[in-house]
Formats: structure tokens, sequence, C-alpha cells
């Protein structure tokens, strides 16, 4: 097969792990690093790190995404229209008054995005030159192609009658599910030093909370920011304020270009925070030249190929941790492992 690009963006990690690799920094997350992760459980504690998954409640984060929607399958045993608290007994095919079984079964309509979630390599491309003809095109990392690798709308995306209305035929998160997402995590808490106020955090504020923390950031550990945000979401029971959930606690600042280049140089296996988006959502850059809408998504999904996590719940993992004078734990974190999913739910859980 003809090699996917011949251009790759200055630097981008494309084809460090080969012309097919749809992982990026995942490879990171070596045996080794899951040992290293492991070293650090010593109390055999574990912490859930998601929002229940209708949380945030209502659609004023983002107007696409909607809170899930539970159902019942269809009963298709001529009991009732639907297949919940159906007694086996009264079953018109497999009944028999001897069976004592009461079943449940449900379907969920889901917003992959909704809520505690993964963004896969798919969620974000660019418009460049891959194979250096002169002509831009919709890429995606190591130069899989929008219309080709990635497919959407259509009524059959996945090409095989499933019914799929997009596809990501490459970068989807079932790579990273198969995987198994699991290392060692290191927590910086920007709550703990910042507070709620909302906060654009620049590479020498992150790099001051680590020092006084003693916080240490190696090649092939998962980057956690703990900013409050989550924890505010929680507090509204699902009736955010509209206004402040778009302007409150910290975010990365992906206008300091020193940030951009830590966060390459640094070598993490994925970047997750408990925010709506690790960076903020700060309308239009000044910057007259051609630019992305979000930097930080532009640089890991794109050119790094380093996953994000968002809205992950991190309030009660980072308060056991200073309590102990610690940073780093064992995550295991794994998305759903849906082919051509570009987002996912996920349970992450920190063990220390
Ligand atoms: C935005 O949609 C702004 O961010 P994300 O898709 O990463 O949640």
């Amino acid at each position: 097969m003809a090699k996917r690009w011949t251009l790759r963006p200055d630097g981008s990690t494309w084809g460090e792990w080969g012309d097919d690799d749809e992982l990026g920094r995942i490879n990171l997350l070596t045996p080794e690093k899951v040992l290293e992760g492991a070293r650090e459980v010593e109390h055999g504690l574990s912490f859930c790190l998601s929002l229940p998954l209708d949380f945030p409640g209502g659609t004023s984060l983002n107007q696409r995404r909607h809170p899930p929607r539970l159902a019942p399958t269809e009963d298709m045993n001529g009991v009732a229209d639907t297949f919940f608290n159906i007694r086996m007994s009264d079953m018109a095919e497999w009944g028999d008054p001897r069976y004592v079984d009461v079943w449940a079964d449900d379907v969920v309509t889901l917003s992959l995005q909704y809520s505690t979630q993964w963004d896969s390599l798919a969620h974000v491309g660019a418009v460049f030159d891959a194979d250096g003809d002169g002509v831009e095109e919709s890429v995606y990392y190591n130069g899989y192609r929008a219309g080709i690798d990635l497919v959407g709308p259509s009524e059959d995306a996945r090409g095989d009658g499933s019914g799929h209305r997009s596809f990501a035929h490459h970068l989807g998160l079932e790579h990273m599910a198969r995987h198994g997402v699991q290392g060692r995590g290191v927590l910086v808490d920007l709550a703990h030093h910042f507070g709620h106020q909302p906060r654009a955090i620049s590479l020498e504020m992150l790099t001051e909370v680590m020092a006084a923390d003693d916080v240490v950031v190696e090649a092939g550990d998962v980057l956690l920011i703990h900013t409050g945000f989550a924890t505010k979401v929680l507090e509204w029971d699902r009736n955010p304020d509209p206004k402040q959930i778009h302007r409150m606690c910290c975010w990365l600042d992906a206008r300091d270009p020193a940030m951009l280049e830590w966060i390459a140089d640094s070598n993490i296996a994925a970047l997750v925070a408990d925010n709506y988006a690790v960076e903020g959502l700060l309308g239009k850059d000044p910057d007259p030249s051609r630019h992305s809408f979000l930097p930080i998504h532009h640089l890991c999904l794109f050119r790094l190929g380093v996953p994000l996590g968002e809205m992950w719940y991190l309030h009660e993992l980072a308060t056991w941790l200073r309590e102990h004078n610690r940073s780093r734990f064992l995550l295991t974190a794994p998305p759903l492992r849906l082919p051509g999913a570009v987002g996912s739910p996920v349970t992450p859980v920190a063990t220390v």
C-alpha cells in the first residue's frame, strides 16, 4: 500500500511507531510502564474517576451532546411491548410455570462525549498537504484521511450494512481499548493552588505548582490535571448554571507556546483533565496567521497522537493524594471497545 503521507506536520510523531500506527503515544504504555504504575499501589484503595454519565445535565455545556436516554429493549416474547420486569413464566416461547426468573434488558442512546470521556485521535484533524501535491486535504493523525479512513455521514459508513452513519475505519477507540489503558497516572492539583476562578495556566504556573507539590512527570506517564470543574458539575446535580459552567476553574493555556512545547517534550502517553476541554474555549485568537481553534487538541490529537481525557472526576483522588503527600498512582482507563467510535465514555480507576 502507498505510504499515507509524504509530508508530516512539524514536530509531529507520525511514523514513529510505523506507517499504520493508530495508537500514538499510547504506545508508551509498555509492560514496564504498567509495572511502574503497579509499584504505586500500597494501600489497595481504588478511586472511581468518572462522573455519573448523566452529568453535567442538560445541554448548556455543548448543544450537540445530549444526556443519555435509557429505554427497555423490545419484548419479543409476546408478554409486553418492552422487555422489562418480564416474568419468564409468562413468556410465549420460553415460558414455563416452573421458571422463577424475572428479566430486564435495556438500551441507551448516548452522546459518547457527553460526560467523562476519552477523545480519540479521530476527534480532531486538520487541513494539511500530507501527500505533498500542493493541495491541502482533511487528514488526521498519521495521515489517515477524512472520507476514506473516517467516513460519515452516510447510511452505510462501515460498508457492511450495519447501519452506522459514521465510522472511524482507523483511529477509532477500539485500538486503545485493545491495548488496555494501564500505567502510571500523575496528578497535578491546580484547584488546590488556584481555586475555582476561571484562569489560564501558563507553563510557568504549572511548573511552579509541580515544584511546590513535588510532582515529577516522566515519559509514558498519563498526566491528570485537577481543576475542580467536575466537582462543581457534580454539586449542581444535573442543573448546571448555564453561564458559570463556561467560565470557571483553570485550564491549560494553549496560547502559551512554552506550554505546547512542554506537552510535546514531556512524552506523556495521554493528557487528562476534569474540565471541559483541557484547554479553554477562548473565542477568536488575534493571531493573523492560520492556526487551530483548539491548539492543545491540534497538538495532541493531530500531531503527537496523545489522546485527551475530559471531565474526569478527580476530587476524591486529589484529596487523598494531598493527604498522603503523593501524586502518583496506578491508572486503569480503557475506553469502550466500540469499533469506529471517535469518543468514548470511560470509567477510570486510580489505585493507590
Ligand atoms: C470541544 O468540543 C470544544 O471539546 P471536546 O470535543 O474535546 O470535548
